[in-house]
């Protein structure tokens, strides 16, 4: 651990999405080890709940102007960074997706005459969907190439940055992290569904890349053979037809749809099972908080997922949208309490000491302290 204090800004989304997640919980740890924080994002991130001691957030916001087609949120974002730099002598902005925060940042270091390093954290779609579509390709590379130092969430998605931006630079993994469940007693088992219920969750954005529809076919499978409820954490574009699909099935009676929820604790500590059947996933940070609270994960095989889950260890990985496969892992870990327990256990251990706080952030730290030695 470094003794030196360093100043820091941290940019990032305020959505429930995992780069946000991650971006204020790596601020939170930096700010405990006494460096001083600025984060900087368009509201407050759903993770920064109370005063944090040497934490300071500023909003970002983008003014509009009827000649505007759309408010100018990177401009804004560069702007901003470059004054809380300038005014709180940041030495670093650490970018946390790569759009928009990495290339403003990059602007913010030119209006700064070049004093301001640059440290852009890769979370996922910001390569693998929106980063490679060609309407944002040439700034992820700039953004990619130009940062002092970048850093991915997995292996996957640092060969999957080589692979789509041919770029020639290091590019330092550092996995996400979780920390040990608050109260893991806190649970919801007894208000939503009768005793002697399983529950299988699933927690995301319901967006096209999360396959909330394999969910919701995997648990209808589930339900006819055993006795069983879902819970549905999140919101998202897909919401409605799965919602939908629910209700045409007949199973609505068994799912409960809570919308965005900020305790996942509560919700975490009452499941059986983790569902995420993603197309894509860099990582699945939802997936390494489910097993740090002891609940085996049922994923699909793809990407970062067997970085973080291992097949029949800590749960089952599937080939990409086998949902007879996923309901069968899902029937023989709700059959076999034994089996559930001595998973869930083995998804713990390797979600706290794997992916534990301190060895991660100390290398956020070692990042900075390399970009900083660099004249
Ligand atoms: O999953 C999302 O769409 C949200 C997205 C984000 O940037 O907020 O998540 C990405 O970053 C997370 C944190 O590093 C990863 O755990 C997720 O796997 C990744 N999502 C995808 O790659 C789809």
């Amino acid at each position: 651990q470094y003794n030196r204090q360093m100043r820091i800004g941290i940019s990032c989304y305020s959505t429930f999405g995992g780069s946000g997640v991650v971006a204020t919980e790596v601020g939170k740890a930096l700010a405990a080890r006494g460096h001083e924080v600025h984060l900087l994002s368009p509201t407050v991130p759903p993770r920064l709940l109370g005063f944090e001691d040497r934490i300071m957030f500023h909003e970002v916001t983008a003014s509009t102007y009827p000649l505007f087609e759309a408010a100018p949120y990177s401009i804004a974002l560069a702007s901003k960074m470059a004054d809380v730099a300038e005014h709180h002598d940041l030495q670093i902005m650490h970018a946390h997706y790569a759009i928009p925060h990495a290339s403003a940042a990059l602007l913010a270091r030119m209006a700064l005459g070049g004093r301001l390093k640059v440290v852009t954290t890769l979370h996922g779609t910001d390569i693998t969907v929106v980063g490679s579509d060609p309407s944002y390709l040439s700034m992820v590379k700039l953004a990619i190439r130009e940062s002092d130092a970048v850093t991915s969430v997995s292996e996957y998605l640092r060969d999957e940055t080589y692979r789509t931006f041919k770029v020639d630079r290091p590019i330092d993994v550092i996995p996400n992290f979780v920390t040990a469940p608050s109260d893991p007693n806190a649970g919801c088992r007894k208000w939503l569904c009768p005793a002697g219920t399983s529950i299988l969750t699933h927690i995301s954005n319901f967006r096209p890349v999360k396959r909330v529809m394999d969910v919701m076919r995997t648990f209808e499978r589930v339900q006819r053979e055993h006795p069983a409820f879902l819970v549905m954490v999140g919101d998202g574009p897909d919401r409605a037809e799965a919602e939908a699909y629910a209700r045409d099935q007949g199973f609505a009676d068994r799912v409960r749809f809570t919308g965005k929820q900020l305790d996942i604790d509560t919700v975490l500590a009452c499941s059986d099972v983790f569902l995420l059947p993603s197309g894509t996933e860099s990582f699945g940070l939802a997936a390494l908080e489910a097993m740090a609270h002891r609940v085996p994960v049922i994923a699909s095989r793809v990407g970062g997922l067997p970085e973080v889950v291992r097949h029949g260890v800590d749960g089952y990985l599937e080939p990409l949208g086998d949902v007879d496969a996923m309901a069968e892992d899902a029937l023989t870990l709700l059959r076999d309490p034994a089996l559930r327990k001595r998973m869930g256990l083995s998804a713990q251990t390797r979600a706290l000491e794997t992916f534990e706080e301190k060895p991660i952030v100390d290398q956020y730290e070692e990042v900075y302290e390399r970009v900083l030695a660099v004249p």
